[in-house]
Order: structure tokens, then sequence, then C-alpha cells
């Protein structure tokens, strides 16, 4: 059985656009995952955080991994591209977060599924749009009608190249 999860890239810390892209064809190179589709990278303010910008992105793939081996092998990519955690929210060098698992709720102390910040964050929604426009995230709602409650947040497009579904406005 497959299932579709979708997952957010993100770094603050060393070559972040290189390390996006290493982490993507990392993740890749599993047996258990097919990568059906990458959104654009944004630059983004750091949300609750220090530090420099942010490059975020997001992927939609198709797994026959649980998401509890898919929250492991995360950890564990993110752990070789140098990951420390000194402290909540640290500059990263990789954050890969599972977003969403089908169209599972996950309620674990170290696994929450849809992620708990995805509504409120622009650098996760404009990349999840990129990916999917019509996007619905189960038990919150649809990512275009939750975009323009991001609007303030800073974010730029860094590349321009994969995705139809990219509109440069949040509303
Ligand atoms: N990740 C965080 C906290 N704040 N801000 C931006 N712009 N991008 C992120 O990926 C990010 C953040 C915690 O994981
Ligand atoms: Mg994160
Ligand atoms: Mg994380």
């Amino acid at each position: 059985m497959t299932t579709v999860a979708y997952l957010g890239l993100g770094a603050n810390l060393g070559d972040t656009h290189q390390s996006l892209k290493d982490a993507i064809v990392s993740l890749a190179q599993n047996a258990g995952i097919k990568i059906t589709g990458r959104s654009e990278i944004y630059r983004s303010a750091p949300v609750d955080a220090t530090g420099d910008d942010y490059l975020n992105c997001a992927i939609r793939l198709e797994t026959t991994l649980s998401a509890r081996q898919l929250l492991t092998l995360c950890l564990s990519i993110e752990k070789n591209f140098g990951r420390e955690r000194s402290f909540r929210n640290a500059p990263r060098t990789l954050d890969l977060d599972l977003l969403l698992y089908g169209d599972k709720h996950i309620n674990e102390p170290d696994l929450l599924v849809p992620h708990p910040c995805i509504a409120g964050r622009a650098f996760v929604l404009l990349p999840l749009r990129d990916l999917d426009f019509d996007l619905e995230i189960p038990g919150i709602g649809r990512v275009t009608d939750l975009l323009p409650h991001v609007a303030k947040q800073r974010i730029e497009l860094l590349t321009s190249s994969c995705c139809p579904n990219r509109r440069t406005s949040m509303v």
C-alpha cells in the first residue's frame, strides 16, 4: 500500500540551497519513496526563530513507509547533514518536517500530523500550493484559504522553474 505524503524542507545555516537539493536526492535514494513533485524554493524570514533567512521548499511523495518510518528517515538525514539541536528552533543546516501523511491524523508526543505549524506559516503554505493548488489540509482547511492570513510574513521566490500551480500573490 502506498500513501501520498508531503515534506517541508528548511535550512538557514551553511550552503542552504545545496542542502535542500541534496536532501531531496537523499530521500529519493530510499526504496520506499517515490518523489512525485517538488515546489519552488523560497527565501523567508525566520518565524519564531533567530538567525539568517531560511530557504524553504516542499516535496510530494508516494511511500510504502509508515509515518513513523518516514520520521525516522528524516531525522537520520538531518543528522547526516550536520543538524545540531542546541536550543529550540536553533539555526539549522537542514530541517525535514513531515507535513501530511495521506489524510491521517497522528497525535504522538514526537509525531504530530498534520504538522502543527502548517496553517500559520507562509513558508509551508506557498510551497504546498505549488505542489497542489487545491490541497486540503485534513481538519484545517484549504491551503488557498489559509494563505491570506499569513500575507504579512516576508517571503520571496528564489527559483522559478517547475511549478505550473504557482501564483505570485498570496490572495
Ligand atoms: N522553521 C522553524 C522555525 N522558523 N522560519 C522559516 N522562515 N523557515 C523555517 O523553516 C522555519 C522557521 C522550525 O522548524
Ligand atoms: Mg520545522
Ligand atoms: Mg523539524
